[in-house]
């Protein structure tokens, strides 16, 4: 009966090492970390779209509905926050973002980097080119489950191969952008580039 006790990870093993950032520790749990207060939604086919505009051939919008009938993929990843916590295996449904480039007009050639907008005025950037890897999703569940509010529903960024805080919640649309810009955190004192395994927690 103890075994319902048990922690689903060994740190101690080799394998599970390997997968821990220098300078993170491993979390069962799933902690919250964000600015501002959780977004709340009365209807979301009236009070909520996603947008895209910058440098593509036109802008585009998306409602609730037509973004939720798009089709979506699984993706099994380890999430590293700078605040020092990772954990693996998080389970998440959405749709690949370079799936999503298949539904909203062509790119630019001049489109490098993408600005994502969020409720509050919230921004996150990620280069394109990280954003075209299969692990970067819309995300809208969580293991098996429609996202919680706290996390990011109904539609959050998820990009693995950069620490969390680029993966932005309550996500509202998507600039491309020829020069990059930086978001919230990274104005803040975050280091622009937040690779995990480099241990890119801050700028200089
Ligand atoms: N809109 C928005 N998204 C955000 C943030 C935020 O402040 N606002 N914080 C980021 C940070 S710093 C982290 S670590 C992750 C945390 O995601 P979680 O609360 O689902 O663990 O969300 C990221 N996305
Ligand atoms: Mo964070």
């Amino acid at each position: 009966m103890f075994n319902a006790f048990r922690k689903k990870y060994d740190r101690a093993t080799p394998d599970v090492q390997d997968r821990i950032p220098p300078g993170q520790y491993l979390t069962e749990k799933f902690p919250v970390l964000h600015y501002g207060s959780v977004p709340t939604y009365r209807n979301l086919e009236q009070t909520w779209d996603l947008r895209v505009w910058g440098e593509l051939e036109a802008p585009a919008r998306f409602s609730f509905g037509e973004f939720r009938a798009l089709p979506t993929i699984q993706v099994t990843t380890d999430i590293h926050c700078v605040t020092r916590w990772s954990k693996l295996d998080t389970h998440w449904e959405g749709v690949q973002f370079k799936e999503f480039l298949k539904h909203i007009p062509p790119l630019k050639p001049s489109a490098q980097f993408v600005l994502a907008h969020c409720e509050q005025g919230f921004t996150a950037n990620v280069p394109l080119e990280i954003l075209m890897e299969d692990d970067a999703l819309l995300a809208y569940k969580y293991d098996g489950q429609e996202l919680m509010p706290d996390h990011g529903f109904p539609l959050r960024l998820l990009t693995p191969k950069k620490y969390f805080w680029k993966s932005a919640k309550w996500l509202r649309g998507l600039e491309f952008l020829s020069e990059d810009q930086l978001g919230f955190w990274e104005r803040y004192g975050y280091n622009n580039n937040a690779d995990p395994w480099k241990e890119e927690r801050y700028s200089d």
